[in-house]
């Protein structure tokens, strides 16, 4: 029988989960054990790149953990687990910073975005981050990475490292894929349409935790255009608000835009929006009251994490200790 390919995704539990991430991300991971040998994990070593409250931090991976299994990965079928549980994602990351170009961290987006949030704290983490993440990914030798649209090039110089690597050594890494949705791939903020949706802008941000009331609220709060006659259909340029709106409602209900533009001909966005906000309540309801009741066992929870560490130490120490002959180290 052929090996099952291999999936494998990360957050940082450095904020609550939010609509752009289980769009994104999270959606795209679920139903896939079948197919896929998956890998999830909740990214904490990546946070500290920012300072983070270290109580608030515990809290915020474990009902990561919680909000995964509630999204229908089932433990007993993906791997789910907690970085930092994982030694191999520190050690591969060291050898890999050495394999690294300073050139090639100075151009990543998300360095320039942080170090200028940050400037205050601009530390050796935060540049290096690109690093630690192509080690969380090599070391499971995956095929696809689901991702949203801002973490392709994350997963590009990870290629790019892994081949430098492989040029070198023999094959040594698999240059994994890329797996960016079609729709969802990146929601914008309800209140800043320009702009991705994210934790930083609260009000914009639909969090998958949100009561129902709140979600409801931020939808009909949504900015759209002046367009006088309130028309839904497709105009990204000119109608950035409506777009996201559109994009939103397609990635929950699968509708296409043609088919949207039709249910909602002649309505306009009074009636458009609230329906978007009814959609995407109904959608995060069930995952909600799942997460809820799961966080209340904790016992479960953490017989989840410990088993999940063990299973992806085992595959990770295994490219880890390849990864050390190869380089020339003495074996312990
Ligand atoms: P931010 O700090 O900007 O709120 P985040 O930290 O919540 O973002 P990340 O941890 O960077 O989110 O990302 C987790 C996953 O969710 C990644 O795969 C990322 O691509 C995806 N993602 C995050 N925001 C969005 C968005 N607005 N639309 C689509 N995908 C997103
Ligand atoms: N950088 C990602 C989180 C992340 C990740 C990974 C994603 C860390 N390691 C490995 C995919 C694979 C982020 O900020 N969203």
């Amino acid at each position: 029988m052929e090996a099952k390919k291999v999936m494998l995704s990360g957050i940082q539990p450095s904020g609550d989960l939010h609509l752009g991430n289980y769009l994104g991300a999270i959606k795209n991971w679920a139903d896939r054990a079948e197919e896929f040998d998956c890998y999830y994990f909740m990214a904490d070593l990546h946070t500290i790149t920012v300072r983070q409250d270290p109580a608030l931090l515990r809290k915020r991976t474990i009902t990561q953990l919680a909000q995964y299994i509630a999204c229908g990965l089932d433990p007993e079928k993906n791997t789910l687990f907690i970085q930092s549980h994982v030694p191999a994602h520190a050690q591969l990351a060291w050898v890999l910073e050495c394999y690294t170009m300073f050139g090639e961290l100075s151009r990543m987006t998300q360095f320039k975005d942080k170090s200028s949030k940050h400037q205050d704290n601009i530390n050796a983490g935060l540049f290096t981050y690109p690093s630690l993440m192509a080690a969380d990914i090599l070391l499971y030798q995956p095929d696809y990475v689901p991702v949203g649209e801002d973490q392709k090039q994350h997963v590009e110089i990870t290629r790019d490292i892994a081949v430098r690597f492989n040029n070198i050594y023999g094959d040594v890494f698999k240059v994994p894929e890329p797996y960016i949705p079609k729709a969802g791939a990146r929601v914008y903020g309800l209140t800043t349409p320009g702009d991705k949706m994210s934790k930083s802008v609260p009000e914009g941000c639909v969090f998958m935790m949100d009561d129902p009331a709140v979600i409801a609220k931020k939808f009909k709060r949504a900015v759209t255009d002046s367009d006088r006659e309130h028309c839904v259909y497709y105009d990204r340029e000119n109608k950035p608000g409506v777009a996201n709106l559109m994009n939103i409602y397609s990635a929950v209900t699968g509708k296409s835009y043609e088919e949207i533009e039709r249910e909602f001909d002649g309505q306009g966005y009074g009636v458009f929006k609230p329906a978007v906000g009814e959609a995407v309540i109904e959608m995060l309801r069930p995952i909600r009251e799942e997460t809820e009741r799961i966080l209340a066992d904790k016992a479960y929870l953490e017989s989840v994490y410990k088993a999940g560490a063990e299973r992806a130490g085992r595959v990770a120490f295994k490219t880890l200790r390849k990864v050390y002959k190869k380089v020339g180290f003495v074996a312990p």
